[in-house]
């Protein structure tokens, strides 16, 4: 935990017109959302459920597990980390939350600006056409059948192997390239494009703050190093840009 943090990173903060923050599931795992490298996948294999082909090949399973996700959200609330990105946007300057989770927890603790790279758990989609469906959630059928065509319904999320929403990918790399402070908070940086993110901050010449309890891929190139868990690092970041 940093005792202290670089009062260039301060000025930095306090002067930033536009900070970008990408996230993952490492500022979820403080309210208790397992992360991947720590909870998932340990059950099962990413290519056993969140690929379209894990999908063909047992629907049930895998909607079964991402049912099983959407219940535990039930009791899973925003934690200080997500609270103080939402500060940050209510202080009155642009934050672009470039999320890798799909829990919904940012919109929850009040951020507005939240772009979701890998879509969301509450969000449902027919798997033939693509488009979002309602009214499943009593259906008895596991996967629930899409109202107008019959196939079967799936999570509106990005699996692997699958194109992130082309939009979301150009907001998300536009922000990383026009902001003037980029974090990278609770992420491994290990699944692209998303990991590229951090990068693409740095080669258009925009510091890069990581906030991790861990080393990862990009932890050498960061230029700043917040070594703890973002539910305590982020609330006393604000607190030290903004004494008052
Ligand atoms: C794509 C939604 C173009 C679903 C997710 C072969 C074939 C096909 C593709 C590939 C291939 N090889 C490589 C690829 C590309 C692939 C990829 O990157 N693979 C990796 C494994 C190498 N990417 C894709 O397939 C993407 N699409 O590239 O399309 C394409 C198409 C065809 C062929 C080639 C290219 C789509 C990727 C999206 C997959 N969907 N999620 C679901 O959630 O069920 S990924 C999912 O896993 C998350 O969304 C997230 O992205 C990732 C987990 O990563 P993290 O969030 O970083 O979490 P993790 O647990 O790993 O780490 C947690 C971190 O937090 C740790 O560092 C830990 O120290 C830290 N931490 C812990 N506690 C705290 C903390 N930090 C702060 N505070 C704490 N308290």
């Amino acid at each position: 935990m940093p005792r202290v943090f670089s009062q260039e990173l301060l000025e930095r903060l306090r002067s930033a017109k536009h900070v970008a923050i990408l996230t993952g599931a490492g500022i979820s795992a403080e309210s208790g959302v397992p992360t991947f490298q720590g909870g998932f996948w340990g059950k099962y294999s990413p290519e056993e459920l969140a690929t379209v082909e894990g999908y063909i090949k047992d629907p049930k399973l895998v909607w079964d597990w991402y049912a099983e996700r959407r219940r535990e959200l039930r009791q899973i609330k925003p934690n200080a980390g997500h609270l103080a990105l939402a500060r940050l946007e209510q202080r009155g300057l642009r934050c672009t939350v470039i999320t890798q989770n799909i829990d919904g927890l940012h919109q929850l603790a009040g951020s507005a600006r939240v772009i979701e790279l890998h879509g969301s758990l509450h969000r449902v989609k027919c798997f033939s056409e693509n488009t979002l469906a309602s009214g499943w959630e009593n259906a008895a059928e596991s996967p629930p059948r899409c109202p107008d065509c019959g196939a079967w319904l799936r999570p509106d999320v990005v699996w692997y192997g699958e194109t992130l929403p082309p939009l979301a990918l150009a907001e998300a790399m536009a922000a990383s390239r026009a902001c003037d402070l980029f974090f990278s908070i609770g992420t491994a940086t290990q699944v692209y494009p998303a990991a590229s993110l951090p990068q693409t901050a740095l080669a258009a010449g925009v510091p890069v703050a990581e906030v991790n309890p861990d080393y990862t891929p990009f932890t050498a190139y960061a230029t700043y190093v917040l070594r703890g868990p973002a539910g305590q690092v982020l609330p006393r970041l604000l607190a030290a840009t903004w004494p008052a």
